[in-house]
């Protein structure tokens, strides 16, 4: 199932309608980057979502970071999302009790689910965090990925929690289109794989993130998806950097259907 290319698996009878339509701009783009977009003044997310737009299948934000939130930076990410043909990620790592994050989700300040077309959980609380997600989002096409490893250092996502989030897809497929992991951990073609710690030179940062580079998340760890955020962000060319990573992580993928055969 490594072998079947994006657009294949955008077809699968099975997959999540929002899984298949990010399946489908990964192929149409020739994009398999996700920008994490970690600034936190909303002019200059704004001015990131419309310069790298072109390169990306997906933008993922922290909306929580920005200085100067006002509630029109979600409907104007999502008129940049139209434009440019990506869908939006909230990186808001949910992890409570069914009923509170339906809160969350829907409500506060930021009405997530009024904006973002995925968001991710934590399987800490167990499946009513998904259910508590699922009761706002389904009825807006949304759809959420499961945390099922992380990048930091000590990381206690593994083994056993692993294949809990695993289980965890499986019986709300209807919801879950996917995980956050550090590689491929379902051999169900129909979810998703994102990465995040992904630079062009393995490493990390004082504070525990680890790096790997596209090539290994791709082709030797078999992900659908690199999330990178500093790798670009920092970069003196963010543009350039950006279509670099779109590149790598491109022919990591194109050599990985190839060896298939
Ligand atoms: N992220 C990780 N690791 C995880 C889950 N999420 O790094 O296991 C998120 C971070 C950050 C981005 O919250 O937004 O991915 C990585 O940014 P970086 O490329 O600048 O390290």
């Amino acid at each position: 199932t490594t072998q079947l290319s994006y657009a294949d698996r955008a077809k699968l009878s099975n997959v999540h309608p929002l899984a298949s339509k990010l399946l489908t701009i990964m192929q149409e783009k020739q994009s398999n980057l996700c920008v994490s977009a970690d600034v936190t003044s909303s002019e200059e997310l704004l001015q990131l979502a419309d310069s790298l737009g072109p390169s990306i299948c997906l933008l993922k934000t922290h909306i929580d970071i920005l200085k100067d939130y006002a509630a029109a930076v979600g409907h104007k990410l999502q008129a940049l999302a139209d434009k440019h043909n990506f869908l939006i990620f909230e990186d808001r790592k949910f992890a409570d009790i069914g009923n509170t994050v339906k809160h969350q989700y829907e409500g506060g300040l930021y009405q997530i689910s009024s904006w973002s077309h995925i968001v991710n959980a934590h399987v800490v609380p167990g499946p009513g965090v998904v259910k508590g997600l699922c009761a706002v989002g389904k009825p807006l096409g949304r759809a959420c990925l499961l945390i099922a490893q992380m990048s930091s250092q000590g990381s206690l996502a593994c083994g056993d929690y692993t294949n809990a989030a695993l289980q965890m897809a499986v019986e709300q497929s209807d919801f879950v289109m996917g995980f956050i992991c550090s590689s491929k951990i379902c051999p169900r073609p129909e979810f998703i794989h994102m990465t995040p710690g992904v630079q062009m030179q393995a490493g990390g940062d004082v504070l525990g993130q680890q790096y790997t580079t596209p090539e290994e998340v791709i082709f030797n760890k078999g992900s659908d998806v690199i999330i990178v955020g500093r790798g670009i962000l920092e970069a003196p060319d963010r543009l350039e950097a950006a279509e670099l990573y779109r590149k790598m992580g491109w022919e990591a993928y194109t050599k990985r259907l190839g060896q298939s055969g």
